[in-house]
């Protein structure tokens, strides 16, 4: 599907949050508006205010009524949100859970889609360009991330804190359903599952049932498992082996951190908080954080942002301006000689080649 030759506009919300989030964000819309425009496609922005700083302005997190604005956008393009670290002023978590889960919660964002691609020379020694394309498939609305838990005996040597994990069949099913579905339209058609289930007997089982029974469906495409253990190993010696991975929530979190460091950092590392169903808007952001340490200085690298907007445009079927980001980035990274550059000149560069 290629909707630029139908569509003349992209409803698009934008918020930048805190730290690097808007440095990298103001370079994704850069881009983002020449690779569509070079579609006949205008980008019609919204840009929201939230995240620690906004915050410490207003005590908001999440207003119901900004969530109810973010829901007739077409798609949210997110930057990073968090709080500098010893800033005591802000409750540990609160942005996070209130304002960043609440979204992922709210518009049901149940494929949490992270891929890890080598280009050039800049990712894990222990494997060659190429070698490395895998995506992950992370469960995004379940898992221990629920807030189901709590504090007992608070304060005192007793004190007891719960946080128990979510999975419920359907969560689970749909969003195994959606790993073997992209894997049936990659090459090698291969859906592991990483768990625990010899110790995390009653989710672990329900995944692996579900990935049992959902792989009936699709005669064409192999599966396997791992345990998470095992699956780091694995991501460090052999990432070759991957091709789609699905996961839960917080193992997914932990796994694409590692996936990251092996195809060049963090910086590289794009992610789609998707509604499989367009019951509402996706959200697409860098995985990383607001590194509070470098805000402001130009120092923060915007290809995992540029790489984010390239996913929004794939949701939405712009796949031609899509690929032509993709390219212009590919090209950047493989040229990079390690001479440092500010994330404007990384955008300016990545902007100049589409
Ligand atoms: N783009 C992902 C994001 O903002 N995650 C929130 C987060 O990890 N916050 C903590 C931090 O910025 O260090």
């Amino acid at each position: 599907l290629d909707r630029a030759m139908s569509a003349t506009s992209i409803n698009l919300a934008v918020i930048p949050g805190d730290g690097i989030g808007p440095e990298v964000i103001a370079e994704a819309v850069k881009v983002l508006e020449k690779a569509v425009a070079a579609q006949g496609v205008a980008l019609e922005l919204t840009n929201y205010k939230l995240g620690a700083q906004h915050w410490l302005e207003t005590g908001e997190t999440l207003p119901d009524e900004v969530l109810a604005d973010l829901r007739t956008r077409d798609a949210i393009l997110f930057g990073a949100v968090g709080a500098a670290p010893g800033d005591t002023r802000i409750p540990s978590g609160i942005i996070e859970r209130e304002m960043l889960l609440k979204l992922r919660f709210s518009l049901d964002h149940y494929v949490n889609l992270r891929p890890s691609r080598l280009y050039g020379t800049v990712g894990s020694p222990l494997a060659n360009p190429g070698e490395i394309d895998f995506i992950v498939v992370r469960e995004g609305t379940e898992g221990p991330y629920v807030g189901n838990g709590g504090t007992l005996r608070g304060g005192t040597p007793h004190e007891v804190a719960t946080e128990v994990a979510l999975n419920t069949a359907h969560g689970v099913e749909r969003v195994v359903r959606d790993a073997f579905r992209r894997a049936s339209d990659r090459p090698r058609k291969h859906v592991t599952l990483v768990h625990k289930h010899n110790v995390l007997v009653f989710a672990g089982h329900l995944w692996k049932r579900t990935v049992e029974a959902v792989a009936r469906e699709f005669p064409e495409v192999t599966h396997d498992y791992l345990h998470i253990d095992a699956a780091t190993i694995f991501m460090v010696t052999d990432p070759s082996r991957f091709d789609v991975i699905v996961t839960d929530n917080l193992f997914g979190d932990i796994l694409t951190d590692l996936a990251a460091a092996i195809t060049g950092g963090i910086g590289l590392a794009a992610s789609g908080n998707i509604n499989m169903d367009r019951t509402a808007p996706s959200m697409f952001e860098p995985v990383h954080g607001s590194a509070p340490d470098i805000a402001g200085q130009q120092k923060a690298d915007p290809t995992a942002a540029i790489l984010s907007a390239v996913l929004l445009l794939d949701h939405l079927g712009y796949t031609t301006a899509a690929r032509k980001i993709e390219a212009a980035v590919v090209a950047d990274v493989e040229s990079r000689t390690g001479e440092p550059r500010s994330t404007a000149a990384i955008g300016d560069a990545i902007a100049a080649a589409l």
